[in-house]
């Protein structure tokens, strides 16, 4: 029995607003170059559309450190565009859903401004304020997610305040039944302009131990680890609820949590209360960290592809009967798809195909990120005045001062810094990638000439056609949507391969996930090779009773029944 949804059926694309299309000619993409794409994601084959953050903000963190939830970026437009964007989005039977950024405010969000201009007024409460412990240090050694203390000291009233992330991002207090009132009718005031969702930023980072222990720490660390102390903490699911009842619960919409280290339990547990959807999906990280150092996400290493089908198998069977996943590769935190988990050189083609391939045959709702659809890849400036991200910036400063060279530090930041994803979507050949005419706030791929959407339309066999190939192909096979998912081949090193079974439909994905040639026997009778191959990467199979030889990375999609 299946409990069919919209956003079960629904292909997700992202945009970074920032980077997708500068209307205006600032150099800065806005809600009117958004407007102006509609058709063009349209055809792509798109149902939703999640927008980042669009609301007023210094930009600390590129709009995720919010001044005004209820104001618009002035270099972003205003909120009448708003309003005609949703209209346009909606004129053309697609969603658009929102990100919700409720864990922290921006430092000049005015509840902060009050919040911090004394220790006794009516905002002190909405944020995190603790005084320093032992001759005024941090009151925890917890490290932020962009480096240094958790903690910044401040003068004014001789406190600390936290901010799991820049300092200019405190986080809001949400054991103040206040504040969590305030953002429930922010959601209700948005979710009455007509958007069709949430994507919830960190949101299983909410609710904080309150007796804010120090975390581990090894000698050579500088910090201890306070994750087990704000991440999925002791009132989460509460606050979660909460919201459903009070706001969430009254509108039809679809909800997905960002959620590092929330795990399969954690997200069955949140899909549901009372019969009602809570968290319809969310974000784990497990892909993410699949090429890092247990230490620091500053060092790739390998893919290894047995790890990655596990990570599979375990969301895959463990939400078949309650939950429903939510199958991101890549974002704006994030390198490019092709680059990390592919091949962006001689092989750029072929195993963004194969991505896309993996991708649309997974159980749970696919999101694309802008740029995937063509294959777009990592960046690698060269120089640290061209990256504009808070978080690679401060990795480059703290390693420079440890003592570190500069070329080994330049070298992590190439592969591992979110700029890699947030460089202006190419749309054609011109000036800037067509981006903009004037100077862009970062600065274009230099492959834009050879990677971009007008020649990727022009094309029949780019990786734009496979992409709205492959999603029409999952739109109209259901059983791609809500089959069961069975692994084959489980201790292969290089391929992946799986089965999606629904009542009587069946399907058969392939995929060689590397550049090396090989051939591997297949476990199930694929009785004619033309028989029901539904796509491939290739214009050919190289098949003999049931030996499949797989080029470089070579994906196959068969309906066996
Ligand atoms: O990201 C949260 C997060 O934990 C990471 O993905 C983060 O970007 C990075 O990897 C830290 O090492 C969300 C947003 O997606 C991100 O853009 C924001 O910077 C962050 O929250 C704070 O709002
Ligand atoms: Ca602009």
């Amino acid at each position: 029995m299946v409990n069919r949804r919209w956003w079960k059926e629904a292909i997700v694309y992202q945009i970074y607003p920032r980077s997708f299309n500068d209307s205006n000619q600032d150099g800065i993409g806005d809600i009117q170059g958004i407007i102006e794409k509609l058709d063009y994601i349209k055809n792509l084959g798109i149902d939703v559309i999640w927008l980042c953050p669009i609301y007023e903000s210094p930009n600390a963190d590129n709009g995720y450190d919010i001044s005004d939830y209820k104001s618009i970026m002035d270099d972003f437009g205003n909120l009448d565009d708003v309003k005609s964007l949703i209209e346009e989005i909606h004129k053309r039977d697609m969603k658009v859903i929102f990100d919700l950024v409720v864990n922290h405010t921006s430092d000049e969000h005015e509840w902060f401004i009050k919040s911090r201009s004394s220790l006794d007024n009516e905002y002190r409460d909405y944020y995190i304020w603790k005084e320093g412990k032992d001759n005024n240090k941090p009151p925890t050694n917890w490290e932020s997610f962009f480096g240094g203390s958790t903690w910044t000291f401040d003068e004014k009233t001789e406190e600390y305040y936290l901010h799991l992330f820049d300092e200019k991002q405190p986080d809001l207090n949400w054991e103040n039944k206040k504040v969590r009132n305030k953002i429930y009718k922010m959601i209700r005031w948005w979710l009455d302009k007509g958007i069709d969702g949430f994507r919830m930023d960190v949101i299983n980072m909410i609710s904080k131990d309150q007796s804010f222990p120090d975390g581990q720490k090894d000698s050579h660390e500088d910090y201890g680890d306070g994750k087990p102390y704000f991440l999925n903490g002791p009132r989460l699911y509460e606050y979660i609820k909460e919201m459903g009842e009070e706001v969430l619960f009254d509108y039809d919409i679809m909800t997905v949590g960002e959620t590092l280290n929330f795990g399969v339990e954690n997200a069955k547990k949140f899909s549901e209360f009372n019969g009602k959807e809570l968290l319809d999906m969310v974000f784990h990280f497990e892909l993410m960290s699949v090429d890092r150092d247990d230490e620091s996400k500053w060092i790739k290493e390998d893919i290894d592809l047995k790890e990655i089908k596990k990570i599979y198998k375990k969301w895959n069977h463990g939400l078949c009967e309650k939950g429903w996943n939510a199958i991101y590769l890549g974002n704006h935190d994030q390198p490019r798809i092709v680059s990390r988990f592919g091949n962006d050189k001689e092989y750029r083609i072929e195993s963004a195909k194969m991505l896309a391939t993996m991708m649309m045959t997974m159980p749970g709702t696919p999101y694309i990120y802008q740029g995937e659809e063509i294959g777009m890849t990592n960046v690698a400036f060269n120089d640290i005045g061209k990256y504009r991200d808070v978080e690679t910036i401060n990795h480059y400063r703290i390693e420079l001062n440890k003592g570190r060279a500069k070329v080994e530090v330049m070298k992590e930041i190439q592969k591992v810094s979110r700029d890699n994803a947030r460089t202006p979507m190419q749309w054609n050949d011109n000036l800037n990638a067509g981006f903009t005419q004037s100077t862009p706030w970062i600065n274009v791929n230099s492959n834009y000439k050879e990677i971009n959407v007008e020649k990727s339309i022009n094309d029949s066999d780019s990786v734009y056609h496979y992409y709205k190939n492959i999603i029409e192909i999952r739109k109209n096979n259901i059983g791609l949507i809500y089959g069961r998912y069975k692994p084959l081949l489980e201790e292969h090193e290089s391929v992946f391969s799986y089965i999606r079974e629904f009542k009587r439909e069946k399907y058969l994905v392939i995929l060689n996930f590397f550049e090396q040639e090989l051939s591997v026997e297949i476990p199930i009778n694929i009785k004619s090779k033309e028989q029901k191959l539904l796509i491939s990467n290739y214009d050919d199979i190289k098949l003999n009773n049931n030996i499949l030889n797989l080029r470089p990375y070579e994906s196959l999609v068969f309906k066996l029944s």
